[in-house]
């Protein structure tokens, strides 16, 4: 599925701003309209917006709610209905008529609504959202407050996750025209280079009557018209002198593909950003552009006051800023497809991005057929959202499933075989919290592991805990010979608490503990990065666990820096590996 754009065979407009809300409080029929509760903000969540606690936790039915006119001039025009995302399920409803559903929120869908479209008249929109999660859901919820013992066990919500379970329109609802004659569906850029020449492989599905594709990459010589098969195409273009997409130098190109009729006519006409650029592992390394790269950076959240999951171009923006600000050159997309509009950011900022489906959790107590079958379909959507960014160096599957479970085996080898199967350019892990026990770890080009020594265990023991990582990082490497990436470690932190001697819940600790593990990972040759949990504090369920959100932030929710953060900005200031 295309971003979508205005271009000049396509038009574009939001459906973004105030909407009407209510809960589905009994069985009537709120697809042809209803009496509003609430007024709601899209994009957003709804969870925060209100006093009431009833509202804040509901995942039952929710109905949104909103008319809008179409312009004549469209009237000759294809018009689809695009929501960025949706948590977790929608069901979308035009003039009273169903459209459709999705799941598994976070990545994008639409619906092609040209015959139910009304141009003399109010077109009205209702869309029922549910956020009820189960164990056939991605990620799981609801397991009867029985997630694996440990820190999640019991909490409210009832998710076998922290991070608070946010529902709602949360990223751009927007309404795109294409010509009904032609118009371009997918595209796939794929690159490498040799020397000074860059080779790009762009490849396209459309529909409709289009004879050829003319391609052209804009500010070079590179062109080529291709004839249309099945209503496919792929093409192979040079770009001399060409310019790599990198950490320091996120250098972008535009390829414009054009669909021609048998007369040369210009039909549709779309332009498609990309980089070029490489990435692989070898042997105990990450090659970007045959050279290595070691990662530093975070895990982190989309989440923010009021607005909880919504797409938020200022926070976005101060964000991006920050790891600029603290020589951060990566971030895992923890623990869900992020925002098109931030990875497209991360593109332009050269931000390297691992992008996670949002599998976490995943408990082969509670697996079954259907919980395979929803992590499939969300992982190749977000394969399909996101393969031509730049940014995203890395695709990852899920974070901390019970891998050590011999069922796993077989569920983890059909995942990573879809993922290479739909993208060959990119390496793939897996992020476990079962060290060596993880069974899984063969599929997978880098093993990614969380572990809080220091905090879950070895509390307030900041020697111990870097004697236990030294030996358990040992082991794995022992066990696995594959690359490993530190995706989590770290402390909960309360901004402004401090103690001599150092304890637990300090800044002192957070900085002593933080930047002893590092010290560690840095004597390790096969660790290739070290991503700290958590780029900011964030909101979360409720439990004895968490006083007011995770505190594991090296930035407060506000985005103000703790102490941890002065001395990261001076240590990753010299990249491990010269640039
Ligand atoms: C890890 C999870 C992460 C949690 C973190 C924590 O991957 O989502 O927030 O622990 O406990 O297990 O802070």
């Amino acid at each position: 599925m295309l971003y979508p754009k205005r271009t000049q065979t396509r038009d574009l407009f939001e459906l973004n701003g105030i909407w009407n809300f209510a809960r589905e409080l009994d069985e009537s029929n709120y697809a042809e309209g209803f009496t509003a509760e609430k007024q709601v903000a899209v994009p957003g969540s709804y969870n925060d917006l209100f006093t009431d606690n009833e509202f804040r936790t509901w995942e039952k039915g929710t109905w949104y709610a909103r008319s809008f006119q179409l312009p004549r001039m469209l009237r000759s025009e294809r018009i689809v209905l695009r929501f960025g995302s949706v948590s977790y399920r929608a069901e979308v409803y035009l003039n009273g008529q169903h459209l459709g559903g999705h799941e598994t929120g976070y990545t994008p869908f639409e619906f092609d609504i040209t015959e139910l479209a009304k141009f003399d008249d109010e077109n009205l929109l209702c869309v029922r959202v549910e956020n009820t999660l189960s164990n056939e859901t991605v990620p799981m919820g609801n397991l009867q407050n029985k997630p694996e013992a440990g820190q999640f066990a019991g909490q409210y919500p009832d998710t076998p996750f922290d991070f608070f379970p946010y529902a709602g329109i949360q990223r751009p609802v927007a309404i795109y025209t294409t010509p009904k004659t032609a118009w371009l569906d997918q595209v796939a850029v794929e690159t490498t280079y040799e020397g000074n020449t860059g080779h790009v492989s762009i490849g396209g599905r459309c529909c409709g009557q289009a004879a050829k594709a003319f391609i052209s990459v804009q500010g070079t010589e590179a062109s080529t018209t291709v004839e249309l098969h099945d209503q496919t195409f792929a093409s192979m273009l040079k770009i001399e002198s060409v310019q790599l997409w990198g950490v320091n130098r996120p250098n972008l190109y535009q390829a414009r593909i054009q669909l021609i009729d048998t007369d040369g006519n210009v039909l549709d006409d779309y332009t498609q950003q990309f980089g070029v650029r490489t990435v692989k592992v070898d042997g105990n390394r990450i090659l970007l552009n045959e050279k290595p790269v070691y990662l530093q950076g975070f895990g982190r959240h989309e989440d923010f006051h009021i607005i909880g999951k919504g797409l938020n171009h200022s926070v976005n923006i101060r964000d991006h800023e920050l790891l600029k600000w603290i020589h951060a050159n990566s971030y895992r997309t923890t623990h869900y497809p992020y925002s098109e509009e931030l990875i497209q950011l991360a593109d332009e900022q050269g931000i390297l991005l691992i992008a996670e489906a949002p599998a976490v959790s995943i408990n082969f107590d509670y697996v079954n057929e259907q919980t395979l079958k929803a992590h499939k379909k969300v992982l190749a959507e977000l394969i399909e959202r996101d393969r031509n960014n730049p940014s995203v160096i890395m695709w990852s599957v899920a974070n901390e499933a019970t891998t050590d479970r011999p069922e796993s085996i077989p569920y983890f080898k059909e995942l990573s075989e879809l993922v290479r199967s739909m993208d060959s350019t990119r390496p793939v892990t897996m992020i476990s919290c079962k060290g060596a026990d993880d069974l899984v770890m063969d599929f997978f080009d880098v093993v990614g592991v969380n572990t809080y020594p220091g905090w879950y265990h070895l509390p307030g023991q900041v020697d111990a805990a870097k004697e236990h990582l030294r030996a358990s990082l040992k082991q794995m490497h022992e066990q696995f010979r594959k690359p490993i990436l530190i995706t989590e470690f770290g402390a909960d932190t309360i901004a402004g608490m401090h103690s001599l001697p150092v304890e637990q819940w300090s800044e002192e600790y957070q900085t002593e503990l933080i930047l002893g593990l590092i010290e560690v990972m840095r004597e390790m040759d096969f660790v290739v990065g070290e991503h700290i949990w958590n780029f900011a504090d964030f909101r979360t369920a409720q439990g004895f666990a968490r006083v007011g959100g995770n505190k594991k932030g090296v930035f407060t929710r506000e985005r103000q820096p703790k102490m941890v953060a002065h001395f990261l900005k001076k240590f990753w200031s010299k990249p491990r590996y010269e640039d």
